[in-house]
């Protein structure tokens, strides 16, 4: 199948993911979105041989610094509520999928590249990492899964503090928080990925298969939070204010927010 913004290589049986948008720092835009989908939902499970999957950024400044910010000017509550359902549908697809699938983390990891990277069942980020939630200058909340998974990785109390203030944090509070696995050097991190996809793979298939379901199994709980986050977000891209952050974003000037 023909891809435009993912690049596709196989070696030893791992397929290394680059989403390859250098120039606009690997952000999200819905034909990479729709990709992804494509990838993990329709390719990926008809290749059951294969040890696992790692995704990365182009370029050595950012893994992903986001979802397209260019394209959200025409959102409105609908769009929105339609997008984030896809958004998660595309990352569950990832976060259930039955190999291991690793985030190279190599450089900013921020709004939807930091719910790409938290979808992911490991994350290697290199020093230069830096990871956060940013939704709030824009306006609106995280749209694909971080309200929840964010919590699930850090914990409540630094998870509310990340996405009230948007703050980035580097790789080693990343690791210290327990949502990077490793850090390592900038230049290593697909080394480090592979070398957890081949110990993995010298398991039983079926047990991590397995270990993925149920670890996966822990977080389905009563409250459905994620449904929760697709009707928030909707609303949010309704907002005088979503469309004034992401016009600043565009004009490079500071958001000036009028609470409605
Ligand atoms: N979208 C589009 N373009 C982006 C981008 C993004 N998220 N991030 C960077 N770029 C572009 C910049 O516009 C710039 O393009 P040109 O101006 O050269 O054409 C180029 O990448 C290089 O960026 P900078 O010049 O800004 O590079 P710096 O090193 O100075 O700064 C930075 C790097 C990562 C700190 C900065 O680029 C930045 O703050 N980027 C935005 C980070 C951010 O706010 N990301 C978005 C978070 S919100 C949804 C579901 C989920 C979401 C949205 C919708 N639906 C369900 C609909 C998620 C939302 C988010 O991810």
């Amino acid at each position: 199948m023909q891809y435009e913004n993912l690049l596709i290589q196989e070696e030893n049986g791992i397929i290394t993911l680059t989403i390859n948008r250098e120039k606009a720092l690997n952000a999200l835009n819905m034909q990479t979105m729709r990709e992804l989908g494509r990838f993990f939902r329709e390719d990926a499970p008809q290749r059951p041989g294969l040890k696992g999957f790692i995704l990365t950024g182009a370029g050595e400044k950012a893994f992903v610094a986001g979802a397209d910010i260019k394209e959200f000017l025409g959102l409105g509550p609908g769009k929105g509520r339609e997008m984030s359902q896809f958004g998660h549908e595309v990352f569950f697809a990832i976060e259930r999928f039955p190999k291991p699938v690793v985030a190279a983390v190599n450089g900013f990891a921020l709004g939807g590249g930091c719910e790409l990277a938290m979808a992911c069942h490991l994350r290697v980020a290199t020093e230069n990492a830096r990871f956060g939630q940013p939704e709030v200058n824009l306006g609106i909340i995280p749209g694909y899964g971080g309200t929840q998974r964010l919590i699930q990785y850090i914990g409540k109390s630094k998870a509310m503090e990340l996405l009230m203030t948007g703050d980035m944090i580097d790789a080693n509070e990343a690791w210290r928080l327990g949502l990077a696995n490793h850090v390592v050097p900038q230049g290593s991190e697909l080394d480090k990925a592979k070398e957890l996809i081949e110990k993995i793979s010298a398991k039983g298939p079926v047990a991590i298969a397995k270990v993925i379901e149920t670890v996966n199994a822990y977080f389905h709980t009563e409250q459905d939070g994620f449904a929760s986050e697709v009707e928030a977000f909707g609303a949010t891209t309704g907002t005088e204010d979503f469309k004034e952050g992401a016009a600043a974003f565009i004009e490079k000037r500071k958001a000036g927010f009028q609470g409605r």
